[in-house]
């Protein structure tokens, strides 16, 4: 069967998506044609996030243009026209965040338009923590809900055999206009992942500016899964909404295996540097991580870079990293004042902002670079909360830091408590109900904050940098701690509307696991 994929990557961020790129290479190795349409290089003439990262100070200036070649979008409709008439697939995939899905719509109604009868499977972050919206989409015939590895393989064999696809686990699909969803599969077990196979994209995706140089670098995984319960990220609603197939959210690679596939990876396409994906890589024992250093060292011997949680980072892991060879640690700080952090993001850190400093320095100490990541502009958050993330990187002072706005992704608590409270422009379209018009690349603040005006919060954000270095002044009134900021601020007054309703979200959440403990233990 001739499978299409579509990577409607709207922004112009190079990087090879693993998820997709494993989904591909399991239909490859099952017999299946695979062709890819790949927009991450012709969308845009530069690297959008690097250069409002270098423009604001955050990262060093590299120049990659040589890796655009800009298109317009007709003339990218006409690529894919002619795509479409020379491979002329059976079935066009496409891969999801909330911030492409608008421009891939347009690219699957292009399809519908060419052909009615090309079947569309969606699937990827959006698609799974927001599957009932998705699916309403009129040019979108069916969707997989969470990791595709296993039902993917099912339902492009049913479709090729012309059996009935429908029965697909974790599928989504329409029957007489009526939404009906299969029972989903359980979680992939990272060790009987295949290696990817990249030979279909661009090698423009490999080409990754770091610390003002230029590397080759590969985008690989050790582990899947966060334990922390943050409001704005897909982990919480991924670990509720597949609670009921009693697979456990966070999962590792044996590291044999990694490094196995990272000496394979690295010889055919001539790496010299990896990223790992993970949400939380140093969550590693003790003997494992021993384990990834002495085999990293011994065989990779390259440098890498990874993303943690706060809470990970102890001494001893970072010793090891430090000894096999890590570039980078990147850490999401997110906001400077704790009753914001474990009332609004639920980022709860009994480790309040000393134990924070603590850690950080930690880092600092053992010379590994720091890239620390904040967000302001949370529904319930004033601008003194703001600036107290100001104030808590100027105390860190990281080698590397950024402050972007959030983003209410559907199927997460803070789009219900933006949408509830209607600080969003909501949508009506089938496909996209309720879903927030405005998330994209290029846009400011898309929750409105009653407190704090659009263009107050662009500007602390566009200022962050000269405020944390010290070009500019932190202003006057805002020296004196926010109330909640810390144990010792004066108390909070105000957004417990906010927090109360985050509090009821979590707690309706127990209260449906309790039910389906019950139904399992019922048939027990
Ligand atoms: C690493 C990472 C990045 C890297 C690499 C991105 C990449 N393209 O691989 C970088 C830094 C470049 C990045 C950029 C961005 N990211 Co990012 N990123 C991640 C992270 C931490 C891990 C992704 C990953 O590789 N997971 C492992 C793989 C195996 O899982 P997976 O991608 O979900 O794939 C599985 C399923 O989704 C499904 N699937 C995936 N594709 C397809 C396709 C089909 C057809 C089917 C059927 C199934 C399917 O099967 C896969 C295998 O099981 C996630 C957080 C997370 N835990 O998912 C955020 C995440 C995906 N990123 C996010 C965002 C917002 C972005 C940016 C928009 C940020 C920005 N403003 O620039 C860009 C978008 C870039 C893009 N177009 O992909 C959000 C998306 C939120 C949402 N609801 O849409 C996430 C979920 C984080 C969050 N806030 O919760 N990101
Ligand atoms: S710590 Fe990071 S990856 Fe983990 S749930 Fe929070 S935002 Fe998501």
């Amino acid at each position: 069967m001739k499978i299409l994929f579509l990577y409607p990557n709207f922004g112009g961020y190079g990087k090879i998506p693993i998820g997709m790129a494993l989904v591909m290479t399991i239909l490859k190795n099952e017999g299946h044609k695979i062709d890819l349409f790949d927009v991450s290089f012709i969308i845009e003439d530069h690297n959008f996030n690097d250069e409002q990262m270098e423009r604001v100070g955050a990262v060093k200036e590299t120049d990659t243009s040589h890796l655009y070649n800009y298109h317009t979008y007709d003339q990218i409709d006409n690529l894919l026209k002619l795509k479409i008439k020379n491979f002329s697939p059976d079935l066009v995939t496409a891969s999801i965040v909330e911030d492409n899905y608008r421009y891939c719509h347009r690219l699957l109604k292009l399809i519908k338009t060419i052909n009615p009868k090309i079947k569309t499977i969606v699937g990827g972050s959006t698609p799974s923590i927001a599957a009932g919206t998705v699916i309403q989409n009129p040019y979108i015939d069916y969707l997989i809900k969470g990791e595709a590895e296993g039902p993917m393989k099912e339902f492009c064999s049913l479709m090729e055999k012309k059996e009935d696809v429908t029965k697909t686990a974790s599928l989504y699909y329409k029957k007489n206009g009526v939404v009906h969803h299969n029972k989903l599969a359980p979680l992939t077990n990272m060790d009987e992942l295949p290696i990817m196979d990249w030979s279909f994209w661009d090698d423009a995706h490999f080409v990754k500016a770091y610390d003002g140089k230029l590397y080759r670098q590969g985008n690989i995984e050790l582990s899947r899964g966060c334990p922390q319960k943050c409001t704005y990220c897909i982990n919480e609603t991924w670990r509720n909404e597949f609670f009921e197939t009693g697979s456990k959210l966070i999962r590792k690679k044996s590291i044999p295996k990694l490094i196995d596939e990272v000496k394979i990876l690295r010889d055919k396409h001539n790496l010299n540097m990896f990223a790992f994906a993970d949400d939380n890589f140093l969550a590693l024992t003790r003997d494992k991580m021993n384990e990834f250093r002495d085999l990293w060292k011994k065989e990779i011997g390259l440098p890498f870079w990874l993303n943690t949680t706060l809470e990970s980072v102890t001494d001893w892991r970072l010793d090891a990293l430090k000894e096999c060879g890590c570039a980078g640690i990147g850490i999401g700080l997110e906001s400077g004042n704790e009753w914001l952090r474990n009332h609004i993001l639920k980022r709860n850190t009994k480790n309040g902002n000393e134990v924070l400093f603590k850690t950080f320095n930690l880092i600092k100490k053992y010379g590994i670079r720091l890239t620390c990541n904040t967000m302001i502009g949370f529904p319930g958050e004033t601008k003194a909360d703001m600036f107290e993330t100001v104030k808590l990187m100027k105390r860190i002072k990281p080698q590397s830091y950024d402050m972007a706005i959030v983003a209410p992704y559907m199927g997460t608590p803070i789009h219900s408590l933006a949408l509830s409270r209607g600080l969003i422009d909501a949508d009506t379209e089938p496909g996209f109900l309720n879903m927030d018009k405005n998330i994209g690349y290029r846009r400011g603040s898309v929750i409105r904050n009653p407190y704090v005006s659009e263009k107050e919060i662009k500007d602390i954000v566009d200022n962050f940098f000269d405020y944390v270095s010290g070009k500019l002044p932190i202003p006057d009134e805002f020296i004196e701690e926010a109330p909640g900021a810390s144990p010792t601020a004066p108390k909070r007054n105000g957004s417990f509307e906010e927090a109360k309703f985050i509090e009821n979200v979590f707690q309706n959440i127990e209260k449906q696991k309790e039910q389906i403990r019950n139904v399992s233990n019922s048939k027990r």
